[in-house]
């Protein structure tokens, strides 16, 4: 658990009910058009790319035209990469000149992010690499370089107050790039104090400390850099894991796998991101979407079309998204889709559609006091069968784009019967035995040998 004592702090309620977010990672890499770490990735000249990054000089940027698009996707907050691994700033920063300030866009795109999600009422985060492919102190480490080392993390730290002092109130700072060191190299209690000083509702994430990966505290992180001690929310990265002690939130990419501008890189379909939404959601989690947009700031309008079908489904569907909690499958919901949960309130997210009148919920109990078609708001017949309740009335063809839901109001809370808690074979085949020999012992249709 956190040493933090400001876990649980109030301020954060809102996070597990805003659930869903956008990510946006927007660097002069994006005017190479290979992803955000091509400097890095392919060893370019150090020189070359500062040319190029302090040529950089987007013409159609628009935050508000970001800000619509999140608001239409049915997103609550975003969070901004302010500086990634390769340094450059998308502030006025005093602390270093590789910024879009004082090279050629003469812009500080991290004021005109706030200002356009604020004015909208969206919570605003901001993203910053600790690591910098730039600074050969970084690759060497405090044991190597411990001038150097100090130097860099003092820098760190002033640029973190630099972004948490001078842009009104900020509801996320999202670490990023803490390995190949660990919490006491980047002195990161001694920056979380700052933080809280200067933002005293922040939610920090986890990445500041990279943990050994072989210690035992990394049985539930993926990442090197997460750690399981620091920070207010888990960043599961790329998939779904539920973090057991504190608020989480998976971030995920709308393409194949890199979070910066990939030219002619395919998208993922609006069904393959709203599974990633209906997972983090039925186990009580949030889902950060990555956007990249092109070097002058235009999202892929594939992505944003498959992001607006998803915010038209959340006007409909969202209470089965937004605040469920955790732990929302209560039985086993391979056959259609996923459950979430919000209280005494069960939703079941079909992926596919039936197309017959009746819908059987294997493994859920009699609680059902009223069950709701919510793509239509129709009321069901709530039957009961052998495995679970049996509902009727459904309409044949699929009532909405996506994934339909059925809302099922129970009193008491819902829960799995015998036969889900202990799955299909409810851990003895013989349960099947009767059901098999009615047709015959044997492989022929008629059951001989
Ligand atoms: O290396 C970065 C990567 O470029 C991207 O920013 C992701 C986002 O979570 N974080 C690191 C990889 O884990």
């Amino acid at each position: 658990m956190t040493t933090d004592p400001n876990f649980n702090n109030p301020g954060h309620a809102w996070f597990p009910v805003a659930r869903y977010g956008l990510f946006i990672h927007w660097t002069p890499a994006s005017a190479i058009g290979r992803g955000e770490q091509v400097l890095m990735r392919e060893w370019l000249d150090q020189n070359d790319y500062a040319r190029m990054a302090c040529e950089w000089n987007p013409q159609t940027f628009d935050a508000n035209k970001w800000a619509d698009m999140a608001v239409d996707a049915g997103m609550r907050y975003a969070v901004l990469v302010t500086r990634h691994h390769s340094g450059y700033c998308l502030w006025d920063s005093k602390l270093s000149d590789y910024n879009s300030v004082q090279q050629a866009p003469k812009r500080d795109f991290v004021r005109e992010y706030v200002d356009a999600f604020r004015s909208r009422g969206l919570k605003v985060g901001l993203y910053y690499s600790l690591g910098d492919f730039r600074i050969p102190a970084y690759f060497e480490g405090p044991r190597r370089n411990p001038e150097g080392w100090d130097k860099y993390v003092t820098f760190v730290h002033g640029q973190v107050s630099e972004l948490l002092s001078n842009y009104g109130k900020i509801d996320v700072i999202w670490f990023d790039g803490a390995w190949p060191r660990n919490a006491e190299q980047w002195r990161s209690e001694a920056l979380i104090q700052k933080i809280r000083s200067l933002q005293p509702d922040i939610m920090i994430n986890n990445r500041l400390d990279a943990q050994d990966p072989d210690s035992a505290a990394n049985d539930q992180l993926e990442m090197p850099g997460e750690s399981a001690v620091l920070g207010d929310f888990g960043t599961p990265e790329q998939r779904v894991v539920a973090d057991l002690h504190r608020p989480w939130e998976s971030c995920q990419v709308t393409n194949h796998r890199l979070w910066g501008y990939t030219r002619g890189e395919h998208v993922k379909t609006a069904e393959v991101l709203l599974d990633a939404l209906c997972d983090c959601a039925s186990q009580g989690g949030n889902l950060l979407l990555n956007v990249a947009p092109d070097q002058d700031g235009v999202i892929h309008p594939e992505v944003e079309a498959n992001l607006g079908r998803i915010g038209e489904w959340l006007k409909q569907h969202g209470e089965a998204v937004y605040g469920t909690d955790r732990n929302g499958q209560v039985s086993d919901p391979i056959t259609y889709g996923y459950q979430s949960r919000k209280g005494k309130t069960l939703y079941l997210i079909l992926r596919f559609w039936p197309h017959r009148e009746t819908l059987p919920v294997f493994g859920v109990d009699h609680t059902v006091r009223k069950a709701t078609l919510l793509s239509t708001g129709e009321e069901l017949e709530v039957g009961t069968y052998e495995h679970g309740l049996l509902l009727k009335g459904l309409p044949m063809e699929k009532p909405c784009d996506l994934y339909p839901v059925v809302k099922l109001e129970c009193d008491p809370a819902p829960r799995a019967l015998t036969c889900a808690r202990e799955g299909v074979w409810q851990g003895d085949p013989m349960r099947f035995l009767g059901w098999a020999r009615k047709r015959g012992e044997g492989p022929h249709v008629d059951g001989s040998w």
